[in-house]
């Protein structure tokens, strides 16, 4: 008879803990320009290997180099650089404005910058987003107005939402951004079934579903990617793994996977890993899983590699479960920096015009956030009607509805 011993479970760890060196020693970084670049109709189980590479088109010079490079003029890179450093502004006054007591919530995007402003300007009208909170890029690149975000995140008179969703979960269906759900994966199901509504349709439109890390471990992910495969819905499947879910690194919810792009292949969708500080990288991958949606070729899974620089929000403290020093040991870089030595080297760039570009930004920024502000903040000023509260639920307000109202006075 054998003599087995207790069961244990295993629990993944994170390498360090508060105070300790940070360590991205599990992180492998290919060089740029290494990894292949296959052709859209490749056959998926060729390419196995680029969901455990990282594809990187920007190296440590500052040159665009490889297979993924050249796609983007310098009028298009500035444009991406500006989108980019609005971003990041916006995202830093509005931190101040929470502290300040004029929203109860913010979440920023440091770090994260170029995911969400490149990805955007791979699609075409009428395609939609299922985004998370961390994707007010697509709103920035995609034109947006700055005062109808803040006038959002202040939930006063002239928020588009009326007061009715979380600070920073945007909607603007014009501008091809799903209403955000604070129900995390919920975007994966939403974004395959409205792919595979447009495909029904014979339409030639094209849904991208966004998740983060740690949200890949709820079940809608995995239904997800059952009928994303089955039916080749025209849909990116977008992982940002940005190491961490609140407190929780990313090895918990990759478990045994190696890495989140390879949860992509038992499914048979082609899975590509990617330099997520890299704005060139970004750009020209989600192109590329663009065009094979748009080709009628199916599904893509696309990790994007990268790290969270802020507190996950502005009710979190990441010095209670990570080294401070954590962000600044990241290998890959800042995305801002990383574009800015590039277009510098292009010559399309300089120290000067990003001080000036800096300061205009900041400018516009201002001048949205007082527009926004004199129509109120949380504790100020006007705020939304609270008649408007029963309405754009029901085409036709039910009884009980209208006596609320009534008793209300309203
Ligand atoms: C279904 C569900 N479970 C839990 C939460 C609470 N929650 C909000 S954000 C978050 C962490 C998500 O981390 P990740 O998916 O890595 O995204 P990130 O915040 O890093 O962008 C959790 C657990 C939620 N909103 N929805
Ligand atoms: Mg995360």
């Amino acid at each position: 008879m054998t003599d087995y011993g207790p069961l244990t479970l295993h629990v993944p760890e994170p390498a360090v803990r508060p105070g300790g060196t940070p360590d991205f020693s599990n992180v492998k970084i290919p060089k740029a320009g290494a990894v292949p670049r296959p052709e859209v109709d490749v056959e998926p189980e060729t390419i196995r290997d680029l969901a455990f590479s990282i594809i990187r088109v920007l190296n440590r010079a500052g040159e665009a180099v490889g297979p993924w490079a050249g796609l983007l003029s310098d009028e298009e890179l500035i444009e991406g650089m500006r989108n980019m450093m609005t971003l990041r502004t916006f995202d830093a006054r509005m931190l101040i404005a929470q502290r300040q007591g004029k929203t109860s919530f913010y979440m920023q995007h440091l770090g994260e910058e170029a995911i969400s402003c490149a990805f955007r300007k791979a699609l075409s009208p009428g395609d939609m987003n299922f985004p998370t909170y961390r994707q007010a890029g697509l709103l920035i690149a995609g034109g947006y107005s700055m005062v109808d975000m803040m006038c959002q995140v202040y939930s006063n008179s002239r928020d588009p939402l009326k007061g009715r969703q979380l600070p920073v979960m945007y909607s603007s269906k014009e501008h091809g951004f799903f209403t955000i759900s604070g129900n995390l994966a919920t975007q994966y199901v939403q974004a395959v079934g409205w792919a595979m509504a447009s495909a029904i349709q014979n339409d030639t439109k094209i849904a991208a579903a966004w998740i983060g890390d740690g949200s890949t471990a709820e079940s809608d992910f995995h239904a997800a990617l059952v009928f994303a495969s089955t039916y080749k819905a025209p849909v990116i499947l977008n992982i940002v793994n940005n190491q961490w879910a609140i407190s929780t690194f990313q090895g918990i919810a990759r478990g045994g996977a190696g890495t989140f792009a390879a949860r992509g292949l038992g499914f048979g969708i082609p899975s590509l890993r990617v330099d997520g500080n890299d704005y060139l990288a970004v750009y020209a991958v989600a192109k590329w899983a663009a065009e094979r949606a748009r080709r009628n070729l199916g599904p893509t899974l696309v990790e994007y590699v990268t790290y969270r620089v802020g507190a996950h929000s502005t009710s979190d403290d990441p010095s209670a479960y990570r080294p401070k020093t954590e962000s600044d040991a990241w290998p890959l870089g800042d995305p801002i920096i990383r574009l800015k030595n590039h277009l510098i080297l292009r010559g399309a760039w300089s120290e000067e015009r990003h001080k000036q570009a800096e300061a205009e930004i900041l400018d516009t920024v201002i001048a949205a956030q007082k527009e926004a502000e004199s129509y109120g903040t949380l504790h100020a000023g006007a705020k939304p009607s609270a008649r408007e509260m029963f309405d754009g639920v029901y085409a036709e307000m039910p009884p009980h509805l209208r006596r609320q109202r009534q008793q209300a006075g309203v």
